[in-house]
C-alpha cells in the first residue's frame, strides 16, 4: 500500500519535471529542389518551419528520401514532376521545381531524391547548423537553437508564453513582448534548473512524508 503510494507520488514529479523541460515545438523540413530534364538536382531552398501538413506522395518516377546515419529509412514519398508548363498549347520547360513541407528528423539524418531508384541528390542535415554562434543562411531556432535563441531574430515568431519576447513575432502576438520590463527572461537552462530544483523539493518532501508515515505506524 505504501510503496504503491510511494511509486506513485514518483510518477507525478516525474510527469511534472518532464512536461516542464520537454516542451518542444514539433516541426516539418520545408524543401524547395530545384529538379532538371538532365537529372541534375540543386537545393533552391530549405528551412526547418513548425509542424504543418507534410507531402505524403505515393505515385510518381521520382522519391524523396529521409535516411538516418545507420542507412535507416525514415520517410519515402513518390513524386510526380511535370515538364510542361500549362500555356495553350502546353510548353516544355526544361527544369522544375518541388516545394513541399516533409518531415524533420533532426539534424542527424539525410535528404536523398532519386528517379526510378537512381540517386541523383544526397544533402546531409547537419549542414543545417554550423554552430558558429551566428543565425544566418538556412538556420532558425528550430533547426539550430544554438546560433538562434528565442530572442534573435530568425525570421520565424514562436509565441509560445516562455518568458521569451520573440522579436520576430509581430506586435501583441507574442504576450512575452507586452510583459513588464521587470520580469526576468530566463532562458532554457535556467528553466531547466528551477525544474530539476522543485523536483528534488518536491522528492525530498515525498521521503518526509513517508519516514512520518513508518514512524508512526512503528510507534
Ligand atoms: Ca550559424
Ligand atoms: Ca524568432
Amino acid at each position: 500500500m505504501k510503496k504503491s503510494f510511494f511509486m506513485s507520488l514518483c510518477f507525478i514529479v516525474y510527469i511534472f519535471v518532464s512536461s516542464t523541460i520537454s516542451y518542444a515545438i514539433g516541426s516539418s523540413l520545408k524543401i524547395g529542389l530545384n529538379v532538371c530534364i538532365n537529372d541534375s538536382v540543386t537545393l533552391d531552398a530549405l528551412k526547418v518551419i513548425p509542424k504543418s501538413e507534410e507531402f505524403q506522395g505515393n505515385s510518381g518516377e521520382y522519391d524523396i528520401k529521409i535516411v538516418d546515419g545507420e542507412g535507416n529509412i525514415l520517410y519515402d514519398a513518390k513524386v510526380h514532376l511535370n515538364f510542361f508548363i500549362m500555356t495553350d498549347p502546353p510548353r516544355e520547360v526544361n527544369n522544375t521545381i518541388f516545394y513541399e513541407a516533409i518531415p524533420f528528423y533532426g539534424t542527424n539524418t539525410s535528404i536523398r531524391f532519386y528517379k526510378n531508384e537512381k540517386l541523383l541528390f544526397d544533402y546531409d542535415l547537419k549542414n543545417l547548423c554550423n554552430n558558429d554562434n551566428y543565425c544566418n543562411s538556412n538556420e532558425n531556432y528550430l533547426s539550430c537553437p544554438a546560433d538562434c535563441p528565442l530572442d534573435k531574430k530568425d525570421g520565424l515568431c514562436i509565441k509560445e508564453q516562455d518568458s521569451v519576447c520573440d522579436p520576430d513575432c509581430p506586435q501583441k502576438q507574442d504576450q512575452d513582448c507586452t510583459a513588464a520590463p521587470a520580469q526576468v527572461k530566463t532562458d532554457n537552462t535556467t528553466r531547466i534548473l528551477i525544474a530539476a530544483i522543485i523536483a528534488v523539493i518536491l522528492l525530498f518532501i515525498i521521503l518526509f512524508i513517508m519516514i512520518r508515515i513508518k514512524t508512526g505506524s512503528e510507534k
